[in-house]
C-alpha cells in the first residue's frame, strides 16, 4: 500500500495512484467461519515480510456455517480483520464468498447489509477491494449483473472510488464451464467505473485450452484471479505445478493480479499450512507450509515456484 498507494482500473489493468499497471499477489484465506484462527497479526506478517506478497482475500462464505448464521458475529470479524491488513500495509479483498446456491440474487439482502456494513467502516481506507459474489453458478450472466446493479450502489455510497470485482457465470470461469465464454460480458459489461471480472482456475482441472481463452478475454476485460487451486477443482488431490506454472506465466505476462486457495491449515491439498500451525504463532519459513504453500511463497519472493522450498 505504501508503495501503490489507491488502486483504480485503468482500461483492462489495474493501476497504482500512479496511473502504472501492476499485479498484486497473495492468498485467499479459506472459509472463515471454517478456519478462523488462521488470518491474525503473525500470519499476515509472515505473508507481507516472509512471503512478500501484497494481498490477502477474506473468504465471508454466505452459507455453510458462515455470515447467515450471524451476521453481527461475522461483520466484526471481517471487519477487525480488515483493520489488521491495513495496519500492516497490505490489500485486503472483502468476498462475499456465495457457492451454494450459486444464484447470488438469493442473498441479495444479506450482501446489501454486509456490504453497507462494511463500507461504511473502512470508508476512509483505500486498499480495500470488494468481491460481491465468489462464484455465481447455476444463474446467467443477466442474473449476475441485475445483482452487481443492486449491490455496487451500496459500496459505492461508502467507498465512491473502491475497485469492485465481479463474479462470472459458471462458477467464476468467464462462462466456459457453461458453454459460453467471455463474449457475453462484453456484449453487455457492468457500466460502472472500476470494476474488474473475476477468473477461477485450478491448475489439475484447468489446462490450456481455459489459458488460451483467458489470454484472448484479458485484450478486452479488466481480469482478477481472486482465487485459484494448484490441484483439482475440489480443492484436492494431487498438485499439478506445471500447469500452475503455465497459468501463473500467463498472468505475469498479462498483468492479472492473483490470490490462491487457500491461507488455512487443514488436510486438503489447498492448505498452505501444515496440521496445527494456526494454534501457534509461528507462520514464516518452509518449516510450516505444505507443497502448494512452499511452491506459491518461493514464486512470490523468487520469481519461480519450487515445492521443495
Ligand atoms: C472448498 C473447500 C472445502 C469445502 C468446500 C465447500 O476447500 O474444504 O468443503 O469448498 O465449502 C471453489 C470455491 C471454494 C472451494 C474450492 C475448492 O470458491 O469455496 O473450497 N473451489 O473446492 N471454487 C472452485 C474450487
Amino acid at each position: 500500500m505504501a508503495v501503490h498507494g489507491r488502486l483504480s482500473v485503468c482500461g483492462v489493468q489495474l493501476c497504482n495512484e500512479a496511473g502504472e499497471a501492476i499485479q498484486l499477489r497473495g492468498m485467499s484465506s479459506h472459509g472463515l467461519q471454517f478456519f478462523p484462527d488462521c488470518v491474525n497479526t503473525d500470519s499476515l506478517v509472515a505473508l507481507r515480510d516472509d512471503w512478500r506478497a501484497d494481498v490477502i482475500r477474506l473468504s465471508m462464505y454466505a452459507q455453510e456455517g458462515g455470515l447467515e448464521t450471524d451476521p453481527v458475529g461475522f461483520t466484526a470479524k471481517v471487519n477487525g480483520l480488515v483493520d489488521d491488513a491495513t495496519a500492516l500495509g497490505l490489500y485486503v479483498i472483502v468476498d462475499f464468498h456465495v457457492l451454494t446456491p450459486g444464484d447470488p440474487n438469493i442473498n441479495l439482502e444479506l450482501a446489501k447489509s454486509f456490504f453497507a456494513e462494511v463500507t461504511s467502516t473502512h470508508a476512509a481506507k483505500n486498499n480495500v477491494i470488494y468481491e460481491i459474489a465468489n462464484e455465481p453458478n447455476g444463474v446467467s450472466w443477466a442474473g449476475i449483473k441485475a445483482y452487481a446493479d443492486e449491490v455496487i450502489p451500496v459500496i459505492r455510497d461508502n467507498a465512491p472510488e473502491s475497485v469492485v470485482l465481479v463474479g462470472t457465470r459458471g462458477f467464476s470461469s468467464l462462462g466456459l464451464s457453461d458453454g459460453s465464454d467471455e463474449t457475453e460480458i462484453i456484449d453487455d459489461p457492468v457500466t460502472f467505473d472500476n470494476i474488474m471480472y473475476t477468473f477461477h482456475f485450478y491448475a489439475a482441472s484447468h489446462g490450456a485450452d481455459r489459458r488460451a481463452v483467458v489470454a484472448r478475454a484479458a485484450r478486452s476485460l479488466p481480469l482478477f484471479v481472486s482465487e485459484f487451486g494448484t490441484q483439482t477443482f475440489t480443492g484436492d488431490g494431487d498438485n499439478d505445478f506445471d500447469s500452475t506454472t503455465a497459468w501463473l506465466d500467463l498472468l505475469k505476462d498479462a498483468r492479472i493480479s492473483y490470490a490462491m486457495w487457500s491461507f488455512s491449515d487443514g488436510r486438503e491439498t489447498n492448505s498452505t499450512f501444515l496440521p496445527g500451525t494456526c494454534a501457534g504463532t509461528d507462520f514464516t519459513g518452509n518449516e510450516v507450509l505444505t507443497e502448494a504453500g512452499r511452491y506459491l511463497r518461493s514464486r512470490i519472493r523468487t520469481g519461480v515456484g519450487n515445492p521443495n522450498g
